[in-house]
């Protein structure tokens, strides 16, 4: 038995079944869906949840709705944004669950035809992809204390650098190793393949190793949406089982953030419920 990783217990063969199968029945509903804008109105409310947050703030998030997977860096990312400027406590939100495919449901595909969280809604305004997210909220959301962009043009460069260059930990490490192992029967899994990988890993951990270069945060001295986006994907590793042993500035970065309120406000559910297969035990 293995501990898949959003949420229940099943053995690797029925893991890999299972995405096989989801992946037909995606096909099946997509063909079936009426993808086209405009959107009806969604009833926000009727899922309405409150997630608790220590931040307070008078600014109005009453027309937001965010649907979001427990454990999904993407996710993650827009909610830690939410919560750095006090919108998260209060936000109208649904936690789907992968399991049960919520995210391929009506709910979602009304605004999102892509059946994927996060979703996000402010108002009329639909946004879905993560950046989209934190630069549409810096862009509506940003008042002095919770500015997630510098304002120095050179400094606001490096943060879209290390911002966009975080989707690598994701292409570079959680795809080639986490997924591959949760897609690939064990009997099936290649430990040349395995090991080439892990090095390949160690390489793009070495790059946010050296991009630290002395620094507490990913850009400068203060936290920006560099660290919202690269963060999630990088607790995600340590949740697999990585360690960091060999890259210490990004260990020490790693242990600094995940302290921080708008972090553990937004800490995964199911991450508190217990560990998981040391997948990425090397790192
Ligand atoms: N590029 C999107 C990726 C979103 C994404 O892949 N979400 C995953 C959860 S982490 C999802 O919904 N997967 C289900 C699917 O693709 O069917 C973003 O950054 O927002």
């Amino acid at each position: 038995m293995e501990r898949r990783d959003y949420g229940e217990r099943r053995t690797d063969n029925d893991t890999h079944l299972m995405f096989r199968r989801a992946k037909l029945k995606t096909r099946e509903q997509k063909t079936e869906q009426n993808l086209e804008y405009p959107m009806p109105i969604l009833q926000a409310g009727k899922y309405f949840s409150l997630t608790p947050c220590q931040y307070s703030s008078n600014m109005d998030n009453s027309k937001m709705f965010l649907y979001w997977g427990s454990g999904s860096g993407p996710c993650w990312k827009a909610m830690i944004s939410l919560a750095e400027k006090g919108l998260w406590e209060g936000c109208p939100n649904k936690m789907i669950s992968f399991s049960n495919k919520e995210h391929k449901t009506d709910e979602v595909f009304t605004l999102n035809p892509r059946g994927q969280v996060p979703t996000f809604r402010d108002g009329d305004v639909v946004v879905n992809e993560s950046d989209a997210i934190l630069m549409y909220l810096e862009e509506n959301y940003s008042k002095d204390g919770n500015r997630l962009l510098p304002t120095s043009g050179p400094e606001r460069a490096q943060v879209y650098q290390r911002m966009f260059e975080a989707q690598n930990v994701q292409t570079n490490i959680i795809k080639e190793l986490v997924v591959y192992h949760w897609r690939t029967k064990p009997e099936d899994r290649d430990d040349k393949i395995v090991k080439e990988r892990m090095e390949k890993a160690k390489v793009e951990l070495g790059y946010w190793e050296k991009a630290l270069n002395g620094h507490a945060y990913m850009v400068g001295n203060n936290f920006t949406l560099a660290d919202v986006a690269v963060y999630p994907f990088l607790a995600f590793l340590m949740r697999m089982g990585a360690s960091f042993r060999e890259f210490p500035a990004l260990l020490k970065y790693y242990e600094a953030i995940t302290k921080r309120p708008s972090v553990q406000a937004t800490w995964p559910p199911h991450w508190k419920e217990g560990t998981t297969d040391p997948i990425l035990g090397e790192l």
